[in-house]
């Protein structure tokens, strides 16, 4: 699966990419009006995991589409995704690339947290979902999130959850995310 890349590091996915392809897709729950096999969408679309080399495909400027993300070399870039990939089993990023342009346009993640509760359980959380702003309104977020949350029941997690702004909310409700009454999210912001 390791091939050396041309700058020297190994070109390698985050996680085994056939954990993609073993997706009951008659899981997913939105409604599509385009009718697309999910993992292989049209328009020279493929879904797979981060890889190394993403970093040269626009991965982290199209994370800047969603917050800030700062100055990241490719050392550093090499250094935590070594670091997540050491963690089996935890760090699910899934991204859309475009082979046309070599472009990553999409991308959502997802942590499964091992837990003591619910006998020795693990809690999968959803977080950084963006899609391109050129690629909007074909479908790409919905067909993330739904791959999100499709493998984090395949994972065994006992429960799924995610934050998001108001705006956001009909958008999540779909794939059965509901607001939960009396629970509510915190944080306390320490730098950006
Ligand atoms: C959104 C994201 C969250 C991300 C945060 C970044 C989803 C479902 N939620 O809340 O995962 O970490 O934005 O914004 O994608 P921040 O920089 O203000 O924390």
């Amino acid at each position: 699966m390791a091939d050396v890349h041309e700058n020297g590091y190994l070109d390698e996915a985050l996680f085994d990419p056939s954990v993609l392809n073993q997706l009951d897709m008659s899981q997913f729950k939105a409604e599509y009006k385009n009718v697309t096999t999910p993992l292989t969408p049209e328009h020279n679309l493929q879904i797979r995991p981060l890889h190394l080399e993403d970093y040269d495909k626009g991965y982290l400027d199209l994370l800047k589409q969603l917050t800030t993300v700062g100055d990241v070399t490719r050392e550093e870039f090499v250094d935590r995704f070594q670091k997540m990939k050491a963690c089996p089993d935890t760090y699910y990023i899934v991204v859309i690339e475009d082979l046309k342009s070599g472009q990553i346009i999409g991308s959502a993640t997802l942590v499964k947290e091992q837990k003591f509760i619910h006998h020795l359980s693990s809690r999968g959380r959803v977080e950084d979902v963006i899609v391109s702003d050129l690629y909007r309104g074909k479908e790409l977020g919905k067909l993330l999130v739904d791959i999100l949350v499709c493998l984090s029941q395949q994972l065994n997690c006992y429960k799924v959850s995610l934050e998001c702004k108001d705006d956001n909310l009909k958008f999540y409700c779909q794939f059965g995310f509901e607001r939960t009454p009396g629970q509510n999210f915190m944080q306390q912001r320490f730098y950006d």
